[in-house]
């Protein structure tokens, strides 16, 4: 039977609560060992690595382990472990280096993890969609979603599910029960917000006007302000950049103009700063479309709970940052699901 265009990655965007919800389900028992294991490591620093929609989930990952258990832990491209490790890597002490990759075969992502390992530069552990894959055996142990892996060339299931996975070991080492109660309430919430919001995102997407995005985040937002920013370039061949929220005051507001969207992921302790910005940018003529404002929120607002931590905050709205990506190629004529240039896996 033909394919309707787009319709692999609407699935597996729309598939996301369910996937969540058999991840949460399947760790709940499981994630105790993924912890013991970690415990019994105790690493000094942990650095997670990846290509792509893999590098900005580390970013968001080491954000979460740092956030919720206090573990030191940074996101770092995995081509820079081996080709600049001596700016890369921690300067003192045997680092844990988590290779984070969907398909398990990125090239500089298995070499990351190859190099730390033969130069016995510390532990290594993978987190992959697959089970069998050449990063499982570059890892000391590995940690699999087979739940979220994907038809789709353009990462979406599998980017959220693998974050999920960072957030639930990251709330159970920290022994943050609230998180923990939350993340198990996720699946239902995001429901409710692609039932009440994707027409929104339908709208702001195929207005003809816009040509241009810019997604911005702070702190444990900024991968996720990446990520948006790529589900953007990747299925709907846009101009499209990501800043941490201030940022983009300084230099980067110069392109921002009529023709321009911002998508922005916001912290509620931030708002009195992140308010101006965005006053800022509408004068300028753009389109804001706010993340989880309170009651100031804008025109185009994702409400979200109040007292939510950002980990889940972030999560929740995701499917719907993947959809403007999504509908704004649709509306242009392309298929999300086959981006130009790219494949499921880059091998150098
Ligand atoms: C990472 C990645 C994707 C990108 C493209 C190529 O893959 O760079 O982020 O969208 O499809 O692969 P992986 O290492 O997570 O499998």
């Amino acid at each position: 039977m033909a394919q309707l265009v787009g319709e692999k990655t609407r699935k597996e965007i729309m598939d996301q609560p369910v996937t969540w919800r058999s991840i949460i389900g399947r760790l709940e028992g499981d994630l105790g060992s993924a912890a013991d294991w970690l415990q019994k490591r105790a690493p000094e620093t942990i650095v997670l690595t990846g290509c792509g929609s893999s590098y900005y989930l580390s970013l968001a990952a080491a954000a979460a382990l740092r956030g919720m258990a206090g573990q030191p832990a940074q996101g770092v491209p995995a081509s820079e472990v081996f080709l600049h490790p001596e700016t890369t890597l921690p300067v003192t002490g045997r680092p844990l280096v988590i290779g984070v990759s969907r398909s398990g075969e990125s090239s500089e992502t298995v070499m990351a993890l190859s190099y730390v390992r033969g130069k016995r530069l510390g532990t290594t552990a993978a987190l992959s969609c697959h089970p069998e894959s050449s990063l499982t055996h570059e890892a000391d142990t590995a940690w699999l979603l087979p739940e979220a892996q994907e038809e789709s060339v353009v990462m979406t299931k599998s980017f959220s599910g693998m974050l999920l996975f960072f957030d639930l070991l990251a709330a159970a080492l920290g022994r943050q029960k609230a998180i923990l109660d939350e993340l198990a309430s996720l699946p239902l919430l995001a429901e409710q917000l692609i039932a009440r919001y994707e027409q929104m995102v339908v709208a702001l997407a195929s207005g003809r006007t816009i040509k241009r995005f810019v997604f911005l985040g702070s702190g444990p937002f900024y991968g996720l302000a990446l990520e948006g920013m790529l589900k953007v370039k990747e299925q709907a061949i846009a101009w499209s950049e990501a800043y941490h929220f201030l940022e983009v005051r300084h230099g980067p507001k110069s392109i921002v103009d009529e023709e321009t969207l911002v998508v922005a992921f916001v912290s509620p302790h931030a708002w009195r700063f992140e308010a101006g910005v965005l006053e800022e940018l509408q004068g300028y003529g753009a389109k804001v479309l706010t993340l989880g404002a309170d009651d100031e929120g804008g025109e185009w607002n994702v409400a979200l709970p109040r007292g939510l931590s950002p980990f889940s905050r972030g999560l929740a709205v995701m499917p719907l940052v993947q959809l403007l990506g999504y509908h704004h190629s649709m509306a242009k004529g392309l298929n999300p699901d086959m981006p130009q240039h790219l494949t499921q896996v880059v091998k150098l």
